[in-house]
C-alpha cells in the first residue's frame, strides 16, 4: 500500500496516486486529514476575494469558460480593464470583510505590455499597500513581465493545467499544455509563488485527476497553491450540459491533491456554490484550508458571503451550533 507519511515526493506514480484516490472514503480523508495536520493548522482556512478585471472576450476557445469570445451564446457582458482606484476600492472592502488575498483575473490569452499592463501592476502594487496577499491569472507571460510583476511585489501568479496532458486537447486547442508549463517556468524563475491546479466534472477519468495531480507533484518546488474547481457549467459554453459532480468527487480530489502536495494551500475553489454546509465542511477536514470568499467568483455566482460567515462560525464557535441555515 502507497505510503502516505506526510513527506514531501515529487516521484508520485500514476498508479500511486489512483490508488489513492480510489481508497474507501474515510480511509483517504482520514490519512489526507493526518497529512494535513503535520504541515498546517487544521484550524485556519485562508479567505481569497476574487475579482473579474477585465470581463469576456478572450482569443482563446477553453470549453469550460464563459469569457471564450468562440462560445457566442454566452450571456455574458464584456467588460475593458478596470480603473486602479477602483479595484483597490473593492481590495478594501473585501479586506474589512476578512479576506487575506485578493486575486485579480484578466480574460486575456497573454499579457501585453503597455498602458493595460501598467495598471495591472499598479494594481497589485496598492494590494499589497492594503497589507493583503495578491494574486493575478493574466494568461501566458514573457520573463520581463513576470520580473515585473515580481517588482510590484505580486505574492502568486495563477495560471491552472486544468486537466491532464492526455485530456487537454479535448477541452482547449487554442494553446498547448507546453505553453502552460512553459508561464509557470517563467513565474517560478521570478520568484513569484505559483498557484496551479484545475478543475474536475469536465468528463476526464479518475486517471486524469491522478495525471494532472502527477504533473503539479513533479514541479520543483511543488506549487504554493493549488486550487481545485468543480465545473460550473455555463448556457452557451461546450460543457453546459455536463452534470454537476457528487460533492464526494471533490472530497477525494481535494483529499488526493493534499495526500500527494502535503505542504501547499488546497484552494476549494469553483463549484462551492453547490455544495451544502456538510460536504464543504467534509473538504476541509480532507486537507482543503482555503476558501474564495465573496459573492461571485469571477463571472458566476459563488457561495454567498452570509453563508460562508455562518459556515467559517460554525467552524470556529461552538455557540453558533444549531444557529446555522444550510447552503444550497
Ligand atoms: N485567462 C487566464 C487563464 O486562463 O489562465 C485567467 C482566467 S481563467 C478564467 C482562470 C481559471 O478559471 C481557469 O484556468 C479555470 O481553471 C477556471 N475556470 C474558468 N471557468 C470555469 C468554470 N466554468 N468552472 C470551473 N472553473 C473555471
Ligand atoms: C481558479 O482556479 N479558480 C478561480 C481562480 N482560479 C481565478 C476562477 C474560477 C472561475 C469560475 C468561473 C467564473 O466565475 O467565471
Ligand atoms: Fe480565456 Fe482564461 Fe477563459 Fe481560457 S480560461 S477562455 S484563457 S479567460
Amino acid at each position: 500500500m502507497t505510503a502516505t507519511d506526510g513527506a514531501i515526493r515529487r516521484d508520485w506514480d500514476l498508479s500511486e496516486i489512483v490508488a489513492l484516490h480510489e481508497l474507501p472514503l474515510l480511509e483517504l480523508v482520514g490519512r489526507a486529514n493526518e497529512v494535513h495536520r503535520q504541515h498546517h493548522d487544521p484550524n485556519q482556512v485562508q479567505k481569497a476575494s476574487l475579482l473579474s478585471i477585465k470581463t469576456g472576450g478572450c482569443p482563446e476557445n477553453c470549453a469550460y469558460c464563459p469569457q471564450s469570445a468562440h462560445h457566442r451564446e454566452v450571456d455574458l457582458t464584456r467588460d475593458r480593464l478596470m480603473d486602479p482606484a477602483r479595484v483597490l476600492a473593492l481590495a478594501s472592502n473585501a479586506k474589512s470583510a476578512g479576506a487575506e488575498r485578493f486575486c485579480m483575473g484578466a480574460a486575456w490569452r497573454e499579457v501585453r505590455d503597455g498602458k493595460e499592463f501598467d495598471a495591472v501592476l499598479e494594481m497589485v502594487a496598492g494590494v499589497r499597500a492594503l497589507g493583503m496577499e495578491a494574486c493575478v491569472t493574466l494568461g501566458m507571460l514573457k520573463p520581463h513581465q513576470a520580473e515585473r510583476l515580481a517588482a510590484a511585489g505580486l505574492t502568486a501568479y495563477n495560471h491552472n493545467l486544468d486537466t491532464s496532458p492526455e485530456f487537454y486537447d479535448k477541452i482547449i486547442s487554442t494553446r498547448t499544455y507546453g505553453d502552460r508549463l512553459e508561464t509557470i517556468d517563467t513565474v517560478r524563475e521570478a520568484g513569484i509563488e505559483v498557484c496551479c491546479g484545475g478543475i474536475i466534472g469536465m468528463g476526464e477519468t479518475v486517471e486524469d485527476r491522478a495525471s494532472m495531480l502527477q504533473v503539479l507533484a513533479r514541479f520543483e518546488p511543488h506549487p504554493e497553491s493549488v486550487p481545485i474547481n468543480a465545473l460550473v457549467p455555463v448556457a452557451g459554453t461546450p460543457l453546459a450540459d455536463r452534470a454537476v459532480i457528487d460533492p464526494l468527487e471533490l472530497v477525494r480530489m481535494v483529499a488526493t491533491a493534499r495526500l500527494v502536495m502535503p505542504a501547499s494551500t488546497v484552494r476549494l475553489s469553483a463549484g462551492r456554490a453547490d455544495l451544502n454546509r456538510e460536504a464543504q465542511i467534509l473538504c476541509l477536514v480532507a486537507g482543503a484550508n482555503s476558501i474564495f470568499y465573496g459573492d461571485t467568483l469571477l463571472t458566476t455566482p459563488n457561495a454567498d458571503r452570509g453563508q460562508d460567515e455562518e459556515l467559517l462560525a460554525a467552524i470556529d464557535r461552538p455557540d453558533c451550533r444549531g444557529k446555522v441555515s444550510t447552503a444550497a
